[in-house]
């Protein structure tokens, strides 16, 4: 089997990632992931504090090389949903830069400080270990569903490569590129494509620490070659685009400006490409599939469309009515299975072993996709995140101002959808602050699973069998 890294062991000495002025090449990279790995190689399992620096990099590195899986945290989750996940994860330490400030849920672990420092000259760089059993559990990566807490995708080595190599081949994606990107680092949009895809390929990344307009700038003035990028983020873009020759000369500049996480409206493509005359190309995928569907470097891009299934992906619609179905799909980039949820992992397939996405979709004549929408109402997109109504639900149900709550997506011109929260106050004489309610949940479990608004009202409308009817819920 071929390393997940080639140009890692070889230790390359060309620059492998960039943060700011924070640079390190493969033989860097190799080097403190070398020298990491040692150390927590009977660890069962590992957690990182993945913050957007250098030391997320060289940690995740380090636990995927040593072949000890890996649940990157994000740094913003709220106490109830951080101890979720370590309660079921249960990693055995974790890794952290030395001065970050880890919050109560992490302080039973042992900790390791990431170092992500240049070896001096003269030390010998550990030699990697072995690489791992592609089969085995490489990332854990937590997503959302309609209901409960947050549930861990077991990602194999296998399906981290297939995703890679089938975008390699849309993208003709190669050492020679150079990604900018602000994604967060513990979903796969930012960790697995914007760090892992730029070191398969021997090329290298820059992040932004946290996305502007004015950073993708700079980058694509000075040699960066691809953008990576939700959807909101390629609406702030559109808006400034317009008015910002610099930002209009570097994405003109670019080779690839590549959306994904949720669909791209037209409008913003249409800017985009009037204030730059470059098309920006989507891609579909999932935590749990990693990436099915891309619209091609030689291509040209269609909006509406997310592009044809990738390379080694089996895409079918089911139970398709007026041309529309159910995705559901099979291939090496499929995850292996929910953590400690056999029941949930046997519903997410068919009987006859398709995973069911809940994308709705239909197929143009020449097989390109179009995703016309959703199967749960109760899944919310709001900034590329993946965010279940449900959740919110009972974080908001356990504040005492709160009788009654019911969550929906309502459509926002740069979120995509933003998250309301319609609530029925315990009494209804006071009902709480709205920041009282929104703080609650951005502690509890995240501040981008926030309300941006709370209404509140009497009652819930409810249908003869006492079901709250969210479609009665308007603003
Ligand atoms: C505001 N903030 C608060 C509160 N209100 N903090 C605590 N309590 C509050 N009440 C803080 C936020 O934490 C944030 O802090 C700042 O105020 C602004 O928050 P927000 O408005 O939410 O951020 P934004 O600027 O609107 O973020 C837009 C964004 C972000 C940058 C586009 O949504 C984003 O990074 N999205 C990427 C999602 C992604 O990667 N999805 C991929 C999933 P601070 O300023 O410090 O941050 S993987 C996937 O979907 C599949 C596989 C796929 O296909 O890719
Ligand atoms: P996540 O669970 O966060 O991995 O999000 C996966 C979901 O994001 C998919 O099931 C789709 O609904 C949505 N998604 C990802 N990429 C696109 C895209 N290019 N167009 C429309 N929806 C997308």
């Amino acid at each position: 089997m071929s390393p997940l890294f080639p140009s890692l062991y070889a230790a390359e000495p060309r620059e492998a990632i960039r943060f700011g002025r924070h640079a390190l090449t493969y033989a860097e990279l190799a080097a403190a992931a070398g020298s990491l790995a040692q150390r927590i190689a009977d660890a069962g399992r590992v957690a990182v504090w993945a913050t957007p620096t250098p030391q997320t990099v060289v940690g995740v590195v380090a636990a995927l090389v040593a072949g000890v899986p890996v649940v990157p945290l994000n740094p913003k989750t709220g106490e109830r949903e951080l101890t979720h996940i370590v309660r079921d994860s249960e990693p055995a330490v974790v890794l952290a830069a030395a001065d970050d400030q880890l919050p109560p849920a992490l302080h039973g672990l042992p900790r390791i400080d990431v170092a992500a420092d240049a070896p001096t000259t003269g030390t010998a760089a550990p030699a990697l270990p072995p690489e791992p059993d592609d089969e085995s559990a490489a990332l854990i990566v937590y997503t959302s569903g309609t209901t409960g807490p947050p549930k861990g995708a077991v990602l194999p080595g296998r399906a981290i490569a297939a995703t890679l190599d089938a975008l390699r081949d849309a993208w003709e994606w190669s050492a020679d590129d150079v990604l900018v990107h602000g994604l967060p680092l513990f979903h796969v949009h930012g960790l697995i494509l914007g760090v892992l895809g730029p070191l398969r390929r021997g090329g290298s990344v820059r992040h932004l620490g946290r996305f502007s307009v004015e950073g993708v700038t700079r980058e694509l003035s000075t040699g960066a070659t691809l953008l990576f990028g939700v959807p909101t983020m390629y609406h702030r873009i559109a808006e400034a685009a317009s008015a910002d020759r610099e930002l209009a000369k570097a994405l003109a500049g670019a080779r690839l400006l590549v959306s994904g996480s949720a669909a791209l409206p037209a409008p913003d493509h249409r800017r985009i490409a009037r204030a730059t005359g470059r098309a920006v190309i989507e891609r579909y995928g999932m935590t749990e599939t990693l990436m099915l569907c891309a619209e091609r470097a030689d291509g040209g891009a269609r909006p509406g469309t997310v592009g044809a299934p990738l390379p080694g992906v089996e895409l079918r619609l089911a139970d398709e009515s007026d041309g529309i179905g159910e995705i559901q799909v099979r291939g090496p980039n499929l995850f292996t299975g929910y953590l400690n949820r056999p029941d949930a992992t046997a519903a997410a397939f068919t009987e006859d072993g398709w995973f069911r996405t809940g994308d709705m979709a239909s197929l143009d004549a020449d097989g390109q996709v179009r995703i016309v929408g959703r199967k749960a109402t109760d899944l919310i997109k709001s900034g590329g995140y993946k965010i279940g109504a449900g959740e919110i639900e009972n974080a908001l149900l356990d504040h005492p101002g709160v009788r009654e709550a019911a969550v929906t997506g309502e459509p926002d011109e740069d979120l995509g959808e933003r998250i309301v929260a319609w609530v029925v106050p315990t009494d209804p004489q006071s009902p709480p602050e709205e920041s009282e309610l929104t703080d609650h949940v951005a502690r509890e479990l995240a501040p981008h699973k926030r309300p941006r608004a709370v209404h509140f009202l009497a009652e819930l409308p409810r249908n003869e069998m006492g079901k709250i009817m969210k479609r009665a819920l308007h603003v």
